[in-house]
């Protein structure tokens, strides 16, 4: 390893060139938490106790790397090997599916209690704790849709579901001393454009606003309503989409719905980045799931990479970081899972302290001052900063492992542990 105390002073001193405080980055990075999702660590398969795992949806993981967790302390002790390596602050996201009872215990019964592993290795390592409803999976969750069904029945049965969800989140709340982000989404669309595109989306509001009514007293919880452009099974249509989602929050004037920014949620050549400041002048924060598409929404490790970089460079020329929910989603089975959850855990915190460290003040004066070349030329020329050194240094000082010192560790848990199960 190199003299990393030595890089981290040289690079202080090049970005204290245009007055940035590398120290005061590294805290702000170091605190801005990120809901790290429990469902990387066994191909979204949760531990319902039941014998049909089979994802439905549109979800899908592709590859077939050995040692899953099987269960929840399986699961619990995995997270547990990526901690060691994923600095500053992290919240634990859970689904519904990962409920743990001695029986199978359908969508609509679930209960707090239900929870409590997750709660008590939570609270010993002072961590909060984000929830999901699982609209998908289950045998009630058909082409027919789930909170859109036309089939009162149905659309029932899953209202239930997300009202005992928004329960469960107040409970983590109460445990944990810590408010819960529930991230809402359903997998409901159509293989072909319908006939009647609208009647979906209005029962679709209707359940939501009755989920919401039913639940008025869930003061410490904050819901993200996911929109998503097409899924596999359902490409021609998709009842929550961006307009629904962005209308039924917009609408609902209340301070805990918020819009959930999913980064492979839209045409390939639509940006979360470029989305943020039309929904800031209108929303006071936004739950994001950060995740790379690679063609499509494929749930592909986090990159360190243009767009991850620019919705946190967004964000903090905006000083909306604070006010933004971050939590990663995606799922890759074919690699070392706790490696994907590393990769792309550490990558987010990458892009959040490289948008830390922009000049900020700098590059508004330029702009201000209507030099458009200069802006330009300064862009490109900062894109190469020794960011790199400062980043070593911050993972030096939280003990997480300089550059790849990780994963000779992780690949020792493989084979002591993973592939044995
Ligand atoms: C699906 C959504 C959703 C899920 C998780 C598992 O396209 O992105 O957020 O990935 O709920
Ligand atoms: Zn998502």
């Amino acid at each position: 390893m190199y003299d990393v105390k030595k890089g981290y002073e040289i690079a202080k001193e090049y970005y204290a060139r245009y007055g940035i405080d590398v120290d005061k980055a590294i805290e702000t990075a170091d605190k801005t938490p990120i809901s790290m999702h429990c469902w990387q660590g066994d191909d979204v398969q949760g531990t319902e106790l039941k014998e049909d795992k089979t994802l439905t949806g549109g979800i899908q993981t592709t590859g077939n790397y050995p040692g899953k967790a099987r269960n929840g302390e399986e699961l619990r002790a995995d997270i547990d090997v990526a901690l060691k390596y994923i600095p500053g602050a992290v919240r634990m996201n859970v689904h519904a599916s990962y409920l743990e009872a001695d029986r199978y215990v359908d969508r609509d019964e679930i209960k707090p209690e239900h929870f409590d592993k997750w709660v008590e290795w939570a609270n010993a390592r002072n961590m909060g704790l984000d929830f999901n409803p699982t609209y998908f999976a289950h045998p009630k969750s058909t082409a027919a849709g789930t909170l859109s069904c036309a089939d009162e029945e149905i659309r029932k049965f899953w209202v239930r579901h997300g009202i005992a969800c928004r329960k469960i989140g107040q409970y983590f709340a109460d445990k944990t001393g810590k408010k819960c982000v529930i991230n809402h989404w359903t997998p409901d669309g159509d293989k072909e454009v319908p006939f009647d595109t609208l009647s979906p989306r209005l029962r679709l509001k209707q359940s939501y606003d009755e989920i919401f009514a039913a639940t008025e007293d869930c003061k410490d919880v904050i819901d993200g309503i996911e929109s998503k452009v097409f899924g596999i099974g359902a490409e021609s249509y998709t009842v929550g989409s961006h307009e629904f989602c962005m209308g039924y929050v917009m609408n609902a004037r209340k301070k805990h719905i918020i819009m959930t920014l999913d980064s492979g949620h839209y045409h390939p050549t639509q940006y979360v980045s470029a989305m943020l400041s039309g929904i800031y002048t209108f929303s006071d924060s936004v739950l994001l799931h950060v995740t790379r598409g690679v063609r499509w929404d494929s749930d592909h490790v986090v990159g360190f990479e243009d767009e991850t970089r620019n919705i946190f460079d967004e964000l903090v020329r905006m000083d909306k970081l604070k006010d933004t929910y971050v939590a990663t989603d995606f799922f890759d089975a074919s690699i070392n899972r706790i490696c994907a959850w590393v990769i792309g855990l550490r990558n987010t915190r990458k892009a959040i302290l490289s948008a830390l460290l922009q000049p900020v003040a700098y590059e508004k004066e330029l702009e201000m001052k209507g030099d458009v070349s200069a802006r330009l030329a300064w862009r490109q020329e900062f894109l190469a900063a020794p960011f790199s050194l400062v980043w070593d240094y911050y993972c030096a000082k939280k003990n997480a492992g300089v550059g790849l010192e990780w994963l000779d560790d992780v690949k020792k848990y493989e084979k002591d542990v993973l592939l044995k199960r």
